[in-house]
């Protein structure tokens, strides 16, 4: 099915008709809201202790209407104000940001029309507080979140994660940073405060009244993933600012529901990467384009200082689609721009250059090796696979909240290799970006056919998002640390993940 055509199965669905529409509860009352903590623990101290609530809301994105959207608002109740901000240009999409030990509480507030609960993705986080969607809670109920911040520093994100609805209340509005710093971090001296710059990439597709569309009923747009018709970069459509003439670094998140990208300098020059999903690089590496599959990050480190006042330099984005269809013309109907389109551009403003060095020595963090595997020879294989309308693990859907298969337990303390096989020859070919909640693992191999976006990959350093092509085999090497319990994995494209392309897996005592 070409592009076109399946723009015509876009259905116009107002943000205003999803409130009304309503939808059978996903969860049998009792069950997911009788664990919810709603009181703060006595004798849990937070260093920061934040109000964070999920509305409905409006947003002047395009000229003409305000659209109307789901949002997340928020005060800093105890510790430095500054934990909480809201990017620059959005007003809506909010930045969390945490030191390395700190203890946090977090008082969620549902006010949306139906249940949501909040992960927070890229955290190694005890299991009540990871967002699992046992935990969701109804409308004007609370959630309480309490952990203590356990990573190091890296450019982390929260959105919810209730069963069956995720991909529809990120598309409607919610999704933030969550950034950790620490002393390593702070010892690299890179670019900080202003010069520390977030940018959110998103696609939406707007109606003529400027409202969000979503998906068309029927399966076709949950198969083939929710594809936008316009990139917003921090919550805004043609982001752009001025920028000093000195070095930045920009996070950059995939926040999208299933579109992959390839970013590259409008001017031709490398990107500098200096950091992936789970923080800092050991050095920063160069890169003639950077893919960023769904959730993924990338620091990217740039200075501007050789730039002349007046100057612009964009980043310039190619889309695609899952089925790994060029899609960046997607905007007007017409063929695809191989080459890309701006989608951030940045103008170097009057006054002095300043200049900075980049350390060539970012970080170190702990090996994890081949060697300590329980299982290097005989990986634990998981089969993702699309077909007769479902999206599957090793031909799972998602089941009951706390369904864990005996292939899907794990031992405490123990290291292992995970091996996503995306090598299916029937069903429906397609990219899947393979999520693990609560660690950071690294990228082992590869293997099989690559593509035009593969010299784009940041397999590099620690993550917690393995972009799978069709036919590839992706293993993983991960260790099972400090927390027991239930937690997911899940492929983030969102649709398929709320079609049922997720499972728990378990972390049982040594
Ligand atoms: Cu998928």
């Amino acid at each position: 099915m070409t592009t076109i055509d399946r723009r015509r199965f876009l259905q116009t669905l107002a943000a205003g008709s999803v409130l009304l529409a309503g939808h059978k509860p996903v969860f049998p009352a009792g069950v997911a809201h009788a664990m919810a903590p709603a009181e703060a623990t006595p004798g849990f101290n937070p260093d920061v202790e934040l109000e964070l609530n999920a509305a409905p809301g409006e947003i002047r994105v395009l000229p003409g209407n305000a659209t109307r959207l789901w949002r997340f608002t928020g005060r800093v109740l105890r510790g430095d104000p500054r934990s909480l901000s809201f990017l620059d240009g959005s007003g809506h999409i909010p930045v969390i940001r945490a030191r390395r030990g700190q203890k946090l509480r977090i008082h969620f507030t549902n006010q949306l029309p139906e249940d949501s609960i909040v992960h927070w993705h890229g955290l190694h986080i005890v299991q009540r507080a990871d967002g699992h969607p046992m935990y969701a809670v109804g409308t004007g109920k609370k959630y309480v979140y309490e952990f203590v911040v356990d990573n190091r520093a890296g450019t982390h994100w929260f959105h919810p994660h209730p069963h069956e609805r995720t991909g529809l209340q990120v598309y409607f509005g919610l999704a933030g940073l969550f950034l950790v710093g620490d002393d390593e971090e702070d010892a690299a001296r890179l670019p900080r405060d202003e010069l520390d710059l977030p940018l959110v990439i998103q696609d939406r597709t707007f109606n003529a009244a400027n409202q969000l569309v979503y998906l068309a009923p029927g399966m076709m747009d949950r198969m083939m993933g929710f594809q936008g018709d316009r990139v917003l970069v921090n919550g805004a459509a043609g982001y752009t600012r001025a920028m000093e003439r000195t070095a930045y670094r920009l996070r950059v998140l995939n926040a999208s529901n299933s579109t992959l990208y390839s970013l590259r300098w409008s001017n031709g020059r490398p990107l500098t990467l200096i950091g992936t999903d789970g923080g800092l690089l050991e050095r920063p590496l160069t890169r003639a384009s950077l893919t960023l599959g769904i959730g993924e990050r990338a620091d990217v480190w740039v200075d501007f200082a050789g730039g002349q006042p007046g100057d612009e330099v964009a980043i310039v984005a190619d889309s695609w689609s899952p089925m790994l269809e060029n899609i960046t013309g997607l905007q007007t109907g017409a063929a695809p721009v191989p080459g890309g389109r701006p989608i951030a551009r940045f103008r170097i403003a009057n006054g002095a250059a300043r200049k900075s060095t980049l350390p060539q020595r970012l970080s170190s963090f702990p090996a994890l090796r081949i060697g300590d595997a329980v299982n290097r020879d005989r990986p634990r294989t998981i089969q993702l696979s699309m077909q007769r309308g479902q999206a599957m693990l090793n031909g799972r859907t998602f089941g009951r909240m706390d369904e864990v298969a005996d292939d899907e337990k794990v031992k405490l303390g123990t290291t292992e290799v995970w091996e996503f096989a995306n090598d299916a020859s029937f069903g429906m070919r397609m990219a899947h970006p393979m999520h693990v909640h609560n660690l950071q693992f690294r990228v082992v191999e590869r293997s099989g056919p690559g593509h035009a976006i593969s010299a784009g990959f940041t397999d590099e350093g620690l993550k917690d998002v393995a972009l799978v092509l069709p036919g590839q085999r992706v293993r993983v090497l991960m260790k099972f640390e400090d927390y027991t319990g239930i937690y997911l994995y899940h492929c983030h494209i969102l649709e398929h993940e709320d079609l049922g392309m997720m499972r728990n897996y378990r972390v049982d005592p040594a």
